[in-house]
């Protein structure tokens, strides 16, 4: 029979780096269960060492491939490693199952990497605050470097970049026209720049597009300090470019570091994470009121009340209860 643990075992176990512990303190977090709480108030105060590093691409672009490839070069360097993979739930995805996206990851008897799905759908407009929220538990168990895979469909770009103090984005040829803003989105938010398939014909084209898109970015007045993101070429098929991205990911922590950028970073994404919570709990509390939500449509749809006051009206409620 499974015993239940206190919030003070459970963190000791996390802190302990125990996976059982971890795996339960983050089912607990995706749950919203108040023991997910309990435990990340008692971990919290021993985190903010792990490099939280983005990867995100369009669907299929080879992420997966790359985070393993990552996984080997961390591991061999004697690093507790953890994935976290964030199932976008949508049809954009073009049907993979969570089996098929984390399938590349062979690493099930390793106690030393821990491959976390998480399902995006289940969140409710939380994605920011459950994905960190989650990294959190794992950098309190010693898990450092902490991989975030996540789909990018060109849009939600910025919102990923705030996710992690380092964000790679891999592009991959053939996909076509139509991509452009694609690439300007990925140039502005990449801290690194993959591009991957390299062993296919038109991966040169690619990255020498993104290059001169780069160039144009360039802006005269930058300080000399700021950071370049570098392309890299990567082909799973000729095993090339893998530790070329390792290294670019550890010189751009080191350059955070240095020059303060770390700390900033820092700042972006806890106060995602806490203004994600607030959003997400709000319209929990105005949709629990249904009642007034009702009254206030109605009021709208009658033309009484206009719908910027009817939101005033919500929220004004909220605060009186
Ligand atoms: N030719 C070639 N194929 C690759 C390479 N890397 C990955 N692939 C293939 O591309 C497909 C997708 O690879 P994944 O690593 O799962 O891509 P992903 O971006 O994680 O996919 P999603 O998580 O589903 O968005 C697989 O069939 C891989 O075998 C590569 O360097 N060259
Ligand atoms: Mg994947």
């Amino acid at each position: 029979m499974r015993r239940r643990h206190s919030a003070e075992e459970e963190a000791d176990g996390v802190l302990g780096g125990e996976i059982g512990a971890v795996a339960r303190a983050i089912t607990a977090i995706e749950n919203d269960l108040p023991a997910g709480h309990h435990v990340l108030n008692r971990v919290f105060p021993h985190t903010g060492t792990a490099h939280m590093i983005g990867i995100t691409g369009p669907p299929g672009a080879g992420k997966s491939t790359l985070v393993n490839e990552l996984i080997r070069s961390y591991r061999a360097g004697g690093a507790k490693v953890a994935v976290l993979a964030i199932d976008p739930s949508s049809p954009l995805t073009g049907g993979a199952t969570l089996g098929d996206r984390i399938r590349m990851l062979e690493w099930h008897n390793e106690p030393d990497v821990f491959v976390r799905s998480m399902a995006s759908r289940r969140f409710g407009g939380g994605l920011a605050q459950h994905t960190l929220t989650v990294a959190h538990i794992f950098d309190a168990a010693g898990f450092d470097p902490i991989f975030i895979e996540t789909v990018g469909t060109g849009q939600d770009e910025v919102g990923i970049a705030s996710l992690a103090h380092s964000t790679v984005v891999v592009q991959v040829p053939g996909l076509g026209d139509g991509v452009q803003t694609l690439k300007a989105g990925a140039l502005e938010i990449g801290d690194i720049i993959v591009v991957s398939k390299g062993d296919r014909p038109d991966a040169q084209a690619l990255a020498r597009d993104l290059r001169r898109l780069q160039t144009l970015h360039d802006r005269e007045d930058s300080p000399d300090d700021r950071w370049n993101p570098p392309i890299v070429m990567t082909s799973a098929i000729e095993q090339t470019g893998f530790d070329k991205l390792s290294a670019a990911i550890r010189s751009h922590k080191e350059w955070l570091q240095q020059s303060g950028t770390w700390e900033v970073r820092v700042r972006t994404m806890l106060a995602t994470e806490i203004s994600s919570r607030v959003q997400r709990d709000l319209m929990r509390r105005i949709q629990s009121q249904s009642v007034n939500q009702d009254a206030a449509i109605n009021a709208v749809l009658a033309r009484q009340m206009s719908p910027l006051a009817a939101a005033d009206r919500l929220l004004e409620s909220l605060s009186n209860r």
